[in-house]
C-alpha cells in the first residue's frame, strides 16, 4: 500500500513553476490584476474587513455577514499571497501587510479569532461548532498563513495562525473538550501547518478532528438538541434564523442525521460520499493528507471506496458534484439534474484539493485526469471572462435565467476560485524522491526550476494545449541528470507518440504515463502527441435525465450549445447518430476557442401550433446548423439559455 511518508510523491512548490501559457495566461492575469483587486473591493464594501477593524478598536456588536465571513478574507489573502509567491507587487504586498496588521491587532490575548464571536457573542465562544463556523474559519486562516509564509518566508500570518491553532488545541487536543467541527476546513489546515512547522501536535489535532467525525453519540447531535439555547441561534443567516437552518440541515424526519456533515459514520467506514459536498471534500482531502504522513490501511481503502463511488456514480461530466440545492449536496446514485445541478464551484475546487493529494499519495495519473477534467470545464465555468464575475452554482442546463454575479451574501466561491487559480502551478507537476521520478501531469505551458534529491533540474514544457494536443519538455539544467520523465497521457488520448530528440520511445502509455528513464542534458527534447478526437458522451443508463441525449467532450473540454449560436431553441436541437462534427479554432469567439460544427436537426417549433402533444410521425423537423463551444465559456455572450446533453437524433 502506497500510504506513509516513504512512498509520497510531492507536488512542486509554486516558487519552482513559471506558467507561460497561451491558454492560462490571459486568465492568470486577470486573476491577478483584475480578481484580486475586485474581490479586495467586495470584502470592504461588505464589511468584512470592518468587522476585523471593529474588533481591534474593541467595538461590540455591528457584525456584518454571515457567521463565516471572515474565511473569505483568509481565502483573499491565501489568493494574493500566492501571486506574491510568483510576482513582485508593491502595492499588493501593502495591502496584504495592512490586513495582517489588522488581523493580529483584532486576535485576543489567547490566540482566539472570530470577529462574529467577538463582536456579538464574547462569552459564547465554540458553543455551537455546528452552525457557527468558528473552526472552519480557523482553517482557512491557517492555509492563509501557509500560504504567505511560503511566498515570503514573513512568519507575522503565521504567528497569528499558530497562536490560534494553539489555542484550539489546547481546547480541543487531547486534554480538551469533545468537539466535531460541523465543516470541515481546518484538518487539512493543521496538516499544512505540520509541514511548515514541524510540530506534530498540529499533524495530532489533525488526525484527532478527522477520527472524532462520525462516532456514537455524536457532539454534533448534542448541540442540534439544544440548537435553540446556545449560541448563534438567532443569528439571521440567509434571511432565517441559524438554529432552524441547522434543523433543516442536519435533521432528517426529526432526528440527528450527521450525513449533512460527513457525521453519520467514522470515515473508515463511510462507503458513499454524503452530505455537503464541500464539506466532504476537505475531509476527504485532510484524510488523503495524513495518509501521505502516517499509514493507515483502513483509512486508505475508504477514501479509495470514497472516489469510486463520487466518480463512478456521483459526479458530473463536467467533474461538477453535488446535485441538490437544499443540502449543497450529493443525494443518491445516479441522480444527476442537469438544470437544477447545484455543483458548486467550490466543490469543483474541494475535488482538485483531494485529487492533487490522491496523486501525491499514489503517483496515479487517474487522478491527475480528473483534476483536468474538473479544473477545464466544473471549475473554470465559475469565473467569467471578466474575472469579476462568479457562478456560485454551475448547471449544466439553463433556461437563461442564470448568470455570473460580482458578489454574494454568501461569497466562499470566488476567492475560493482566486486562490485555486493563482497556486494553479501546484497542480501540475509531481517529483518523487524514491522513483527519482518527475511527473508531467497537466499540459500547460511553464518553465520549471526545481530539485530532485539534491539535484537541480529544469525544464521548459511548451503546448497549444487544450486546442491542439502536443506538448514539449526541453531540458534546461546544466549538468546532465538523471531520472524518469513521467508524461500523463489522458485516458481518453488516442494515436500516442512519445519521441526524445525526434526518436520514438512510446507508442502507448503504461499506467497513464508515458515514462523514460535516462540521463537528460540541455537540449533533450522530449515530446508526447495524441489525437483528440471529437466525441458524443452517453450517459450511465441510470441517469435518468440525460436518456436519448448525448454530450460532446474534446480533450479535456465539454462542450455546450448556447442560445446566442442558434436562431432555434436550444432544447428543440438533436444531433444525429452519424453527424459529421468538425472543429475549427475561432479567434473571434469568446477569447479564442475551438468552436464545434455540425448539421443538426430541430423540431419546428412553430408547426406545433398550440399542440402540447402530437403524434410523433406528425413532428417536423428542420435541419439546422448546430454550434456547440466549451462550457466553461457560457454565459459571457447575451443572456440565453444552455444546454450540455443535447438530444440525439
Ligand atoms: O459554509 C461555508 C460555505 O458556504 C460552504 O462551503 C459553502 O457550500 C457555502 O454554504
Ligand atoms: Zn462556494
Amino acid at each position: 500500500m502506497p500510504a506513509g511518508p516513504e512512498a509520497t510523491a510531492e507536488s512542486l512548490p509554486l516558487g519552482d513553476v513559471a506558467i507561460d501559457d497561451a491558454f492560462w495566461n490571459r486568465r492568470l492575469e486577470t486573476n491577478r490584476d483584475v480578481t484580486i483587486a475586485h474581490q479586495y473591493d467586495q470584502l470592504a464594501e461588505h464589511g468584512c474587513l470592518e468587522n476585523f477593524r471593529r474588533v481591534a478598536d474593541g467595538e461590540a456588536g455591528g457584525f456584518q455577514g454571515p457567521m463565516f465571513v471572515d474565511s473569505d478574507a483568509y481565502k483573499w489573502l491565501e489568493a494574493a499571497s500566492y501571486v506574491l509567491a510568483r510576482s513582485d507587487d508593491p502595492d499588493l504586498e501593502r495591502r496584504v501587510e495592512d490586513v495582517i496588521d489588522l488581523l493580529a491587532a483584532a486576535q485576543a490575548d489567547d490566540g482566539y479569532l472570530n470577529t462574529y464571536f467577538m463582536l456579538e457573542e464574547p462569552d459564547a465562544r465554540w458553543e455551537n461548532l455546528a452552525v457557527m463556523h468558528e473552526l472552519y474559519c480557523a482553517g482557512h486562516l491557517i492555509e492563509a498563513a501557509v500560504a504567505h509564509y511560503r511566498a515570503t518566508e514573513d512568519t507575522a500570518l503565521l504567528d497569528v495562525a499558530t497562536a490560534f491553532a494553539d489555542h484550539v488545541d489546547r481546547r480541543f487536543g487531547p486534554e480538551g473538550d469533545d468537539g466535531v467541527p460541523g465543516h470541515e476546513e481546518i484538518e487539512l489546515a493543521l496538516v499544512e501547518l505540520y509541514r511548515v512547522t514541524d510540530e506534530e501536535r498540529y499533524l495530532d489535532l489533525a488526525q484527532h478532528f478527522v477520527d472524532v467525525r462520525g462516532q456514537d453519540p455524536s457532539p454534533l447531535a448534542d448541540e442540534l438538541a439544544n440548537i435553540d439555547d446556545i449560541a448563534g441561534a438567532e443569528f439571521v443567516h440567509h434571511g432565517e434564523r441559524s438554529a432552524d437552518v441547522a434543523r433543516e440541515h442536519f435533521l432528517v424526519d426529526g432526528e440527528y442525521d450527521g450525513s449533512y456533515a460527513q457525521d453519520h459514520l467514522p470515515i473508515r467506514d463511510q462507503t458513499t460520499v454524503e452530505g455537503h459536498s464541500v464539506r466532504a471534500m476537505y475531509y476527504y482531502t485532510a484524510a488523503t493528507s495524513l495518509l501521505q504522513e502516517r499509514e493507515d490501511a483502513d483509512l486508505f481503502d475508504a477514501v479509495q471506496r470514497l472516489w469510486r463511488n463520487m466518480t463512478e456514480k456521483r459526479s458530473y461530466v463536467t467533474g461538477g458534484i453535488g446535485s441538490e440545492h437544499e443540502h449543497e449536496g450529493f443525494t443518491e446514485d445516479y441522480d444527476l439534474p442537469n438544470d437544477t445541478a447545484y455543483a458548486e464551484t467550490c466543490a469543483a475546487i474541494g475535488s482538485i484539493f483531494w485529487n492533487r493529494r490522491l496523486h501525491e499519495l499514489t503517483g496515479d495519473s487517474t487522478y491527475a485526469d480528473l483534476i483536468e477534467r474538473t479544473l477545464y470545464n466544473g471549475f473554470l465555468s465559475g469565473i467569467g471572462e471578466s474575472g469579476d464575475r462568479f457562478f456560485y452554482v454551475n448547471p449544466l442546463e439553463s433556461d437563461g435565467d442564470h448568470h455570473r454575479k460580482e458578489w454574494f451574501y454568501v461569497a466562499c466561491c470566488p476567492p475560493n476560485a482566486a486562490r485555486l487559480l493563482a497556486s494553479l502551478g501546484r497542480y501540475l507537476y509531481a517529483r518523487s524522491e524514491r522513483d527519482r521520478a518527475i511527473y508531467v501531469n497537466q499540459f500547460v505551458g511553464s518553465d520549471v526550476t526545481t530539485t530532485l534529491d539534491g539535484d537541480d533540474v529544469s525544464f521548459t514544457q511548451s503546448t497549444d494545449y487544450p486546442w491542439e494536443s502536443e506538448t514539449a519538455v526541453e531540458i534546461t539544467h546544466d549538468e546532465p541528470v538523471e531520472f524518469e520523465l513521467r508524461v500523463r497521457v489522458p485516458a481518453w488520448a488516442e494515436d500516442v507518440e512519445g519521441t526524445v530528440d525526434g526518436e520514438t520511445v512510446a507508442s502507448s502509455a503504461e499506467d497513464g504515463y508515458v515514462a523514460v528513464d535516462r540521463e537528460w542534458a540541455a537540449g533533450d527534447r522530449f515530446e508526447l502527441s495524441f489525437s483528440q478526437p471529437v466525441e458524443t458522451l452517453s450517459a450511465h443508463p441510470k441517469v435518468r435525465e440525460n436518456a436519448g441525449r448525448v454530450a460532446l467532450r474534446r480533450g479535456p473540454l465539454v462542450y455546450c450549445l448556447e442560445e446566442a449560436d442558434h436562431d432555434v431553441p436550444v432544447e428543440a436541437i438533436a444531433l444525429p447518430d452519424d453527424a459529421d462534427v468538425t472543429a475549427s479554432f475561432d479567434p473571434d469567439l469568446l477569447g479564442g476557442v475551438v468552436a464545434l460544427d455540425a448539421a443538426g436537426l430541430a423540431s419546428d417549433v412553430a408547426t406545433w401550433d398550440g399542440a402540447l402533444y402530437r403524434p410523433t410521425d406528425d413532428v417536423e423537423t428542420e435541419d439546422v446548423p448546430v454550434r456547440a463551444v466549451p462550457y466553461y465559456a457560457w454565459d459571457n455572450r447575451d443572456p440565453g439559455a444552455m444546454t450540455v446533453w443535447i438530444e440525439s437524433a
